[in-house]
């Protein structure tokens, strides 16, 4: 199979259902983070970013736990993940994949993957870091998380993790520069706060008006500690 091939073999699978995908090397990505976050394979091997829209929680998530029973699952949207990550593997019985959750720590306890540098390097979300605020307007000592923006959904998506197809080299395959949604740096200065501040209003997804958000009822899910969620499950397994 060419890697053109692979890449819509997963777009039909799993489109429909809400998620995104965006293929890169893992060059590029290596060429990015430091050697403790190394992806161990060649500079040209296939990589592919997976992510959640707005839609996923109505098209894939509702549709799952109508299908198990979700008694004693520590988190249904990670399971629901682990499910659909498993049948994209079993779409390619001859591929060697590896997949990697963004929920996946290693030994040492850090991110196996980091996707937010992923989903940059793949041209589906523009990572805007400290560093895309210059002159730093923040004491040295105040920590700044960067965050993601995606074009259409600005921060109202999630990244799911990646699968990389250890056998098959795509040394053609272009780049594309992500979107730079917040060009101003006064822009990226108050989505930098927004989001390291006060996330939690959820106002950082707003930072421009976007095409697509989450409905009601996901942000009540979202916004739900996971420990409390079963209710919110219960509730949606009945269809009420
Ligand atoms: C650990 C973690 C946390 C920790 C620490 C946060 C942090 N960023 O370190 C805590 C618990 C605080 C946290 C909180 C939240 N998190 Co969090 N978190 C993560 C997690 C699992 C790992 C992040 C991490 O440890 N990074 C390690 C550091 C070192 O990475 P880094 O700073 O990006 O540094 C790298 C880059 O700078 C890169 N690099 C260097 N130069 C260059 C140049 C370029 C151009 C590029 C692209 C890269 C690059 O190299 C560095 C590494 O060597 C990620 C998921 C994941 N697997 O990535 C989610 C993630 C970052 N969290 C996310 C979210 C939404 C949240 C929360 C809002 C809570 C929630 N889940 O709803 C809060 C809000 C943050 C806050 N204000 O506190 C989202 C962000 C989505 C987005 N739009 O960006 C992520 C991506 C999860 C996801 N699945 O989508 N989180």
């Amino acid at each position: 199979m060419t890697p053109e091939e692979i890449y819509e073999k997963v777009q039909q699978n799993l489109s429909q259902v809400g998620f995104e995908f965006h293929v890169f090397k893992v060059g590029w990505y290596n060429d990015k983070v430091k050697p403790e976050f190394h992806l161990n394979y060649e500079y040209d091997t296939m990589i592919i970013l997976v992510l959640s829209t707005p839609d996923m929680f109505d098209k894939a998530f509702k549709p799952y736990l109508l299908r198990t029973d979700c008694l004693g699952v520590r988190d249904p949207i990670d399971e629901c993940m682990t499910f659909h990550f498993k049948q994209m593997k079993e779409c390619f019985q001859d591929i060697e994949i590896e997949s990697i959750h963004d929920f996946e720590m290693d030994h040492n306890r850090r991110p196996k993957i980091l996707v937010q540098t992923a989903g940059h390097v793949a041209g589906a979300a523009y990572y805007y870091q400290r560093s895309d605020v210059d002159p730093d307007p923040w004491s040295k000592e105040q920590k700044i998380f960067g965050v993601s923006i995606h074009p259409k959904y600005g921060g109202w998506f999630a990244f799911r993790g990646v699968l990389i197809f250890k056998n098959i080299m795509y040394p053609d395959l272009e780049q594309k520069k992500p979107v730079d949604s917040v060009p101003s740096l006064e822009l990226r200065k108050e989505l930098l706060e927004r989001f390291n501040f006060h996330w939690q209003d959820w106002s950082f997804r707003d930072i421009f008006l976007v095409e697509k958000k989450y409905s009601e009822e996901q942000k009540e899910y979202f916004g739900t500690e996971p420990k409390n969620r079963a209710p919110l499950v219960e509730r949606m397994r009945k269809g009420i």
